[in-house]
């Protein structure tokens, strides 16, 4: 009997402190997630082959998911209940997330690889000392066009979009803040504009555009484009770059009125469970040659100076994806202009797509 009491006393005992390890560790910052890294991406936004070298140089088993948008992104990771590792917001969501609390401070001492980045993509206004994200991918918003089926226009100003020979024949990128954005620099307003005022004029404007478009879409916009199911796109400039590659007939043009420079970088959200894997992945991208045969596979800017010795001429070389700092210099970047402001900019897009129906 006291050897059946002392027994139970001991499986007891094994069984508390077990509970009280996997407690301690999954509250620990160095807790790796059972060697998993789950990462939240926009979708098209990795060459799928590094993760699968990630994989085999760490043995961590990484769970991949995608967004389409950072509003979407953003209220997946504030509904809670995620474990995402690492995500890729941009830049005026990435200062939402710092101000929510929902970031993790980076450990520098594990990001070597920082060194290749150019100090021009660093300490921006939206993440000073890079406190909280590393770069990823830059570029700008411009339109995409078929020169052949669209009558001589060449959008050197975003006025072309609603010339009448282009009915039914324009694809809008599925992004509030670049819709909106378009509207309001057409009209000679910033892209961070928050006039009420400017804001109605904008949407009336955009609202004048609908019989030119043909659909707002997706991922799928590169398909559309390339495959001349459509003559003219309001896109990224790394999905334009991608477009022209299967489609050589097409030109990426950055209207003269002004438009959108962004940066998407890496971050670590609140809810991560591998924080050390996070800073392994971190760093692996930043690596010169994965960064380059990432930028080369999905068609994006890398802000990495080193990478850019990796990849073709005819790319790194490419000003309308590596444009001068004197056309960037004109261009604005996406103010966090406030939950209520973002939540109103959301509103106006979706009034403008109901307006289309
Ligand atoms: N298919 C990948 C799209 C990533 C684009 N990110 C650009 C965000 C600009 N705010």
């Amino acid at each position: 009997m006291k050897q059946l009491v002392r027994m139970f006393v001991v499986v007891v005992v094994v069984a508390v402190g077990l509970m009280y390890l996997t407690a301690y560790l999954n509250s620990s910052q160095g807790y790796t997630g059972g060697n998993t890294l789950t990462i939240y991406n926009w979708g098209d936004y990795i060459d799928p082959e590094l993760i699968a070298e990630f994989e085999e140089e760490t043995g961590i088993k990484v769970i991949y998911q995608t967004f389409d948008s950072n509003e979407a992104m953003l209220t997946k990771i504030e509904q809670g209940g995620t474990t995402f590792d690492i995500s890729i917001p941009s830049e005026y969501a990435i200062s939402k997330m710092k101000e929510e609390g929902l970031l993790v401070p980076l450990d520098k001492s594990k990001l070597p690889n920082l060194k290749h980045i150019d100090p021009a993509f660093l300490n921006l206004s939206f993440d000073e000392g890079n406190e909280y994200s590393i770069p990823y991918f830059w570029g700008t918003v411009g339109v995409v066009f078929n020169p052949d089926m669209v009558d001589g226009l060449t959008f050197n100003s975003w006025e072309d979009l609603w010339d009448p020979r282009l009915r039914n024949k324009i694809l809008l990128l599925d992004g509030a803040r670049e819709v909106m954005g378009m509207g309001l620099n057409s009209l000679g307003y910033s892209l961070n504009d928050t006039e009420e005022s400017h804001l109605q004029e904008a949407k009336r404007k955009l609202n004048r555009l609908t019989p030119n478009v043909k659909a707002i879409v997706g991922d799928e916009i590169k398909m559309l484009l390339a495959g001349e199911e459509a003559a003219v796109g309001l896109v990224w400039s790394g999905d334009a770059s991608e477009i022209m590659g299967e489609n050589e007939k097409l030109d990426y043009v950055v209207p003269s009125e002004g438009s959108n420079l962004w940066f998407d970088n890496m971050v670590i959200p609140r809810t991560a469970r591998n924080i050390e894997g996070a800073h392994l992945f971190m760093n692996f991208m930043l690596d010169p040659e994965v960064a380059a045969r990432n930028a080369e596979y999905v068609g994006y800017s890398t802000p990495n100076a080193k990478a850019l010795e990796f990849l073709p001429e005819e790319i790194s070389g490419d000003e309308r994806f590596y444009p001068s700092r004197e056309l960037t210099g004109k261009l604005e970047v996406y103010e966090n202009l406030g939950k209520r402001m973002l939540a109103h900019y959301n509103e106006l897009f979706l009034e403008f797509k109901m307006h289309r129906k």
